[in-house]
């Protein structure tokens, strides 16, 4: 066992991700408190770790703050600290400006620096190494995501004790791309310390797998190529096992946040407060490149165009959560965006009646809840997402079965809701002949429209954030806790099908 133990190694579960669930915040006073950080991965892991006695590792979103380890609703928090320069470097830098782009099929140009891979190296040793820390003997730790790659076969070499697991958040690129990466074999024997590495799609294991073999060949021991078992790479004595885990929501939650008489209230003063116009479009994004807000806005601009749409009785409102503001290409981004919006409504608005109703801010979760339930049609169109959260949100608040969703064939989410309308982005004119029939079928009386959206549904509802972390968890060897009689009834269908196909 490793010197890093001590009298704090106490937490038998730990999840390791670059935020902690919380951010710290700071006022012109210097007084401290914390505000529930935004983002799909808090939103994702928060109802699995309540109920468990677990610790988080991670970073309170401000430079050089020095803060203790603190517990907050039964979990235990444990700051990771990072200088001024090594939110440039390492995460501004090599996660985002290197990673971010190169991972989503570099829909913008990667940039690579020797000096920002270096502070991702320190940081990611910094995060293995409190880890090491507080991590009990034989405890099982969960690393999260792009920024933390290293980290399994760091925390390997500080604790060999410990059951590793990571999940990608965000998509494993086609190997063309991923080995432009200068470190490209380091990410990957990164990612092979860990006993269980997981993805959001069947794309992604293959991506992987395939990397695997050629960038770690010399290593890998057993087997073809070293690829063993499906589903194990056999890797310096060891077997790492790599599988398809795409994540969910809190279902049920949403179900019940939706129905609430508050909620659909507000649904309704919202459509109201818009002239209670025939139909509303939405579209909900952090607002990144990624996500393919332009070229839905050029949809629904060509189709006022083409009058297939009328800006009298169509309206569409896209709320974009501000992100990653100190990066360049996400200024430029959003005054492209605002531009779009400005000429859509500059052309076919009367006053007091705007097509499009467009918001930079981050909304209270209630009141998202609202604007799905308000939306006849959602609108879910990224050039690439690993899975998207919003697409299942959307369905999860349509519980009386009306509604009708657009969905890229590029977000991971496509691999479940095949019952949305798929669309190729990049395709205009597709875009547009799938909008135009979604807002067809979005009809309260249309019965294919009802149709899809029970089948949609059926999906979001039986495969839950609490199911996609249970399948994880229990794929890494950590023993089943009891499973609700849905779960148990989704699994044996899930067995049942899978035998018979
Ligand atoms: C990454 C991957 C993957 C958005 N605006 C507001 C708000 N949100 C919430 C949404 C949703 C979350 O943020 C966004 O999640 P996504 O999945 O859509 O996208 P990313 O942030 O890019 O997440 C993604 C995810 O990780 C999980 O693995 O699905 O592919 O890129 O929950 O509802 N929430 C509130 N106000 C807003 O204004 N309260």
């Amino acid at each position: 066992m490793s010197e890093f133990v001590d009298d704090t190694g106490a937490s038998d579960f730990i999840v390791v991700a670059n935020r902690l669930p919380v951010d710290l915040v700071e006022d012109s006073e210097g007084n401290r408190s914390w505000k529930r950080s935004p983002g799909g991965l808090v939103t994702a892991l928060e109802p699995m770790l309540r109920g468990r006695d677990g610790a988080w590792v991670g970073w309170p979103g401000v430079p050089d703050a020095e803060v203790e380890p603190f517990e907050q609703d039964g979990l235990l928090l444990h700051p990771v600290r990072l200088t001024a320069s090594e939110v440039v470097d390492y995460y501004e830098g090599f996660s985002n400006a290197t990673l971010w782009p190169l991972y989503h099929d570099v829909v913008a140009p990667p940039v690579f620096h020797r000096h920002w891979w270096h502070a991702y190296v320190r940081v990611n040793q910094r995060f293995a190494e409190e880890v090491a820390q507080v991590a009990a003997p034989g405890a099982t730790v969960w690393v999260q995501d792009y920024q933390l790659q290293l980290v399994p076969s760091q925390l390997r070499k500080l604790r060999p004790d410990l059951r590793i697991g990571f999940f990608l958040h965000i998509p494993f690129p086609p190997t063309e791309l991923f080995i432009q990466l200068p470190w490209r074999t380091q990410i990957v024997e990164g990612l092979l310390g860990a006993d269980l590495v997981g993805f959001h799609t069947p794309g992604g294991v293959r991506n992987f797998r395939w990397l695997a073999a050629r960038l770690a060949g010399s290593r890998l021991t057993g087997g073809a190529g070293g690829t063993g078992r499906p589903g194990e790479i056999a890797f310096e004595g060891r077997s790492v096992k790599v599988g398809a885990f795409p994540i969910s929501i809190d279902s049920k939650e949403l179900d019940a946040l939706a129905r609430s008489p508050e909620v659909q209230a507000r649904a309704a003063k919202i459509r109201e407060d818009l002239g209670n116009p025939k139909r509303i479009v939405l579209g909900v994004d952090r607002l990144d490149y990624t996500k393919g807000i332009s070229a839905r806005l050029r949809a629904f601009h060509e189709l006022l165009a083409d009058g297939r749409i009328d800006a009298a009785d169509t309206v569409m409102i896209q709320l974009a959560t501000p992100s990653r503001e100190r990066v360049e290409h996400y200024q430029e981004m959003r005054d492209e965006i605002e531009l779009s919006v400005g000429r859509i409504n500059g052309e076919y608005a009367t006053v007091g009646h705007p097509p499009v109703h467009y918001l930079h801010q981050s909304l209270p979760r209630d009141e998202l809840a609202a604007f799905f339930v308000a939306a006849d049609v959602m609108l879910v169109t990224p050039l690439r997402d690993g899975m998207n959260l919003v697409a299942k949100e959307y369905v999860a608040c349509k519980t009386d079965n009306s509604g009708a969703l657009v969905l890229s064939e590029f977000a991971g989410a496509a691999g479940e809701l095949g019952a949305a309308f798929l669309v190729n982005p990049h395709d205009l004119d597709g875009m547009k002949n799938a909008l135009a029939a979604a807002l067809t079928i979005a009809a309260p009386d249309s019965e294919d429209g009802k149709r899809r959206m029970r089948a949609l549904r059926r999906q979001v509802m039986t495969h839950d954030v609490d199911r996609w972390a249970r399948s994880f968890l229990e794929a890494l060897g950590l023993p089943a806790a009891d499973k609700s009689p849905e779960d148990q009834k989704a699994d044996e269908d899930e067995k049942a099908d899978a035998e018979s196909s």
